[in-house]
């Protein structure tokens, strides 16, 4: 039982039970027999968040009076997934509630499965920034993950006549019982308008920023806990208008206009946007970042200084971790709040600032680097861009005096002259932090030696790495039971705050009943998402075939479309009565495309085609079925990964920073077939070359083959079996008398090919053959499924935490117990 001078929140059954009628009766205003589903939750939902409130609270007594340097994570982006099932772990009284829920005749199964999740964000960025919130709280890091409560969220994706349709997530139709509103907590923020310069009476230079518009973002905290003994807090913000606009005035005209503008300011955090390319002139994007920005900076010097600290220390009590480019204005807010609201001079101001922050790549695209054009910045934050150019031009100076050539400046400098002139927001985040981080070793050489070359001869000692890494607890102990509880009943529950543990495993690899065990719980896993497919989809699969999945956006880079052009050449195969070397599999896809990006949308309709073919097709389905999931999201990917034989992590090298699915995927037992990019090198390393499927070229092979003018078309015309597969795009059969469908495709791979598909085919292909084979060979199959979990041990978010507190943030984890 958890004491809290407000009264008891106990953990037994028996208290789970008063608490959840308490909350259903007072809170809901329900008796049991007339509830919905949604209240049933609800009820469950408040009762669990008190006692994770209870364990926040806790740790912040502690925190505080340990006086510990702490941590903002800043990010746009959080794809927490479902709280409930993960509170319950990590309150460690899943079966009191469960038992709680049955004596009242329910079922906590579906409870679970009534929660919406938050998603708020677009994929791998926003699930690494939740994966680390866990590892925070379970290490005892004082920390606090600042970002934006969008009303809508990621779209949710449905498949119409085998075309991805976008419609609104609204999350909170039903109320969010895990997050605490805090209308106390709230802050302006200003937009707009224009800058005065003075001096003042004590002959200072003084800047005053004349808004056009002020509005006012309020604090909505969700807890977020650690496993065993901790809680932090999400701290997301609301945007709306500032009291102070005029209700007071009685004309009817302007109390309508001054109703109007409430609704403009609610805009700022009203959606998400999708990683898209032509972000780069949405002012609303702009806002929203500087707004939940502000923001968060305001709080944090708001509760430095009501701990009767001063400013001058502000980067020894914290530490602001920047999750990609997204919250990189923060290096200009941060100056202004100093210089023009605290008058600081420039200099210790920027010294401050310098040692606050740290930044985080998550990728080298080019189309994904973030700029903002000089017009738009100017005119949303004139005293912003005054402050770049003034950052600018103090930098500059710098490498003149070292001699920097000209070339080499205009490639270093904040503004990026060719064109419209624009802000280079990876310069300002690189010039304006102590440390740069990349997400996998072979990102963050790349990083250093394109994207960020320049600096990385200048600061040498400023760059590093931090490999990503994936809470086990959530995808594993919660989302896979019958896995977690075989590995306990071998090796205790250890893992649970120390994955390297797992290492024990190891021995247990060869031997036959563990082997026997392993695969029925993969089968188990496999029939419940059999079940789900069917439901979903209405396609039947068979849980006894391998199933060969690739789930994450949709994206050319990814290479989707390669793996479907392997299916293609073994439909091809089955036709022409060529079976002998196939083993039995079923092809699952899932993933969302962005809504302006064309191609990616055409690769999801080009697996729908597929899908429909192969499934209707009795000769064919026989070996093979095709699957597309729609909606991919946190809730979705915990039914996957535990049902994945094999993992396809298939991107062109150099491109995918790091990946967090690939560990989620051999996490939970599957091996994998991939490239030699991002964390995929990594993994290999650890699990061992003979337990991975390696295929492709590498990074500098693809380099080559672009430098010695690569040609697809020459593939095509050299590879009959590839041209068959390719000419089989526009074919009848596939495109149903559509043959124009699958052109632009068509074009894109025989004329540019920026991806290499048709270079790595081959190689992809005759991998492909190894694991049909390994598949025969139940043992030597399981024997490397356990290998590859046992070997996992590295790839805990709690490790990746514990290296950006070494390597950047110099903070002790404080474990705490209560
Ligand atoms: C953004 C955009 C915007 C323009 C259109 C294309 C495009 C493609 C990708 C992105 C992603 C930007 C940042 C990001 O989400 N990176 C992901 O971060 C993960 C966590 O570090 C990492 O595992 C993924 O490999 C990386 O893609």
């Amino acid at each position: 039982s958890l004491g809290t001078g407000a009264g008891e929140v106990g953990l037994s059954k028996e208290d789970i039970t008063k608490d959840f009628l308490h909350k259903l009766f007072y809170h809901l205003g329900r008796v049991p027999a007339l509830t919905t589903s949604n209240d049933i939750y609800t009820a469950m939902a408040l009762t669990i968040r008190d006692r994770a409130l209870r364990k926040f609270v806790r740790s912040i007594e502690k925190f505080t009076q340990q006086d510990a340097r702490g941590i903002a994570y800043f990010s746009a982006e959080y794809l927490p997934g479902p709280h409930l099932g993960n509170n319950l772990l990590n309150l460690e009284i899943v079966d009191e509630t469960k038992a709680a829920l049955t004596e009242l005749g329910l079922d906590l199964d579906e409870l679970l499965d009534e929660e919406e999740e938050p998603g708020l964000g677009n994929g791998g960025l926003g699930r690494l920034a939740s994966c680390f919130m866990d590892s925070l709280a379970t290490l005892g890091i004082p920390s606090i993950a600042y970002g934006i409560r969008y009303e809508f969220g990621i779209f949710k994706q449905e498949i119409r006549e085998g075309w991805q349709m976008e419609t609104t997530d609204k999350w909170l139709h039903n109320g969010n019982p895990w997050e605490v509103m805090r209308p106390e907590i709230s802050y302006v923020v200003k937009f707009g308008g224009r800058t005065e310069h003075s001096t003042n009476g004590q002959n200072r230079y003084q800047v005053d920023w004349l808004p056009e518009s002020e509005i006012k973002g309020t604090a909505y905290d969700t807890p977020i806990l650690g496993y065993q003994s901790n809680g932090i807090i999400m701290r997301l913000w609301k945007a709306e208008a500032v009291e102070s606009f005029d209700f007071s005035v009685y004309n009817m005209g302007d109390y309508y206009r001054a109703v109007e503008k409430k609704l403009r300011s609610e805009n700022i955090t009203k959606v998400l946007y999708p990683n898209d390319e032509n972000l780069s002139g949405k002012e609303l994007r702009l806002k929203q970042q500087y707004f939940f920005v502000s923001c968060s900076l305001q709080d944090m010097i708001n509760l430095h200084t009501t701990q009767g600290r001063e400013l001058k220390n502000f980067h020894e009590k914290f530490a602001i971790q920047l999750n990609d480019t997204h919250p990189s204005i923060a290096v200009a807010e941060l100056m202004r709040l100093f210089v023009d609201e605290h008058e600081m001079e420039w200099d210790e101001a920027w010294d401050i600032t310098r040692n606050t922050f740290a930044y985080t790549n998550h990728t080298l695209l080019p189309e994904a680097l973030e700029k903002w054009a000089v017009s738009l910045l100017g005119r949303i934050l004139p005293r912003h861009l005054e402050i770049i150019y003034e950052i600018n031009s103090r930098f500059l100076e710098e490498l003149r005096d070292k001699g920097f050539s000209g070339d080499q400046i205009a490639r270093m400098s904040l503004i990026d002259e060719n064109g419209e002139p624009s802000v280079r927001m990876a310069h300002l985040a690189t010039v304006g932090s102590f440390k740069v981080n990349g997400v996998s070793e072979l990102h963050s050489r790349l990083l250093k030696s394109q994207v960020l070359n320049d600096f990385a001869g200048l600061w040498p000692q400023k760059f590093t790495n931090v490999t990503n890494g994936v809470t086990h607890r959530r995808f594993l102990a919660m989302s896979n039971p019958g896995l977690a509880n075989l590995i306990s009943e071998k090796i205790g529950e250890g893992w649970l705050t120390d994955l390297t543990s797992f290492k024990e495993l190891e021995k247990l690899a060869e031997n036959e009943d563990f082997q026997k065990r392993w695969r029925e719980v993969k089968l188990q896993n496999k029939q419940a998402l059999t079940q789900f497919i069917k439901e979903q989809t209405g396609v039947t699969v068979d849980p006894e075939m391998l199933f060969d999945v690739q789930v994450k956006r949709i994206h050319e880079y990814k290479r989707q479309h390669l793996m479907v052009l392997h299916i293609i050449d073994l439909y091809l195969r089955i036709k022409d009565g060529k079976t002998e070397n196939i083993a039995a599999s079923t092809f699952i896809f899932a993933g969302k495309a962005a809504p302006g990006y064309f191609l990616a949308k055409l690769i999801i309709r080009l697996i729908t085609a597929v899908a429909e073919l192969v499934n209707e097709d009795e000769e064919v389905n026989r070996f093979i079925k095709v699957v597309f999931l729609p909606n991919f999201n946190v809730k979705q990917a915990q039914r996957i990964y535990p049902a994945a034989d094999l993992s396809e992590q298939i991107s062109m090298a150099g491109k995918e920073a790091s990946g967090t699915g690939n560990m989620k995927f051999a996490l939970n037992g599957a091996l994998t077939i991939g490239t030699l990019d991002g964390a995929n090198v990594e993994i290999r390393e650890e699990v061992g070359e003979e337990n991975f499927f390696l295929f492709g070229q590498t990074t500098e092979e693809i380099q080559q083959t672009r430098n010695e003018g690569y040609r697809p078309y020459q593939y095509y015309e050299e590879n009959p079996k590839l041209k068959k597969v390719l000419d089989f795009l526009s074919s009848e059969e596939l495109t149903k008398g559509d043959t124009e469908l699958f052109k632009p495709l068509y074009h894109n791979l025989l004329q540019q090919d920026p991806y290499q598909l048709l270079k790595d085919f081959d190689s992809y292909c005759s991998k492909k053959e190894e694991v049909f084979k390994l598949w025969n060979d139940k043992k030597e199959w399981t024997k490397k499924s356990i290998l590859n979990v046992a070997r996992m041990g590295k790839f805990s978010s709690d490790r990746s935490i514990r290296d950006y507190c070494e390597k950047i943030w110099n903070v002790k984890p404080v474990k705490l117990k209560e």
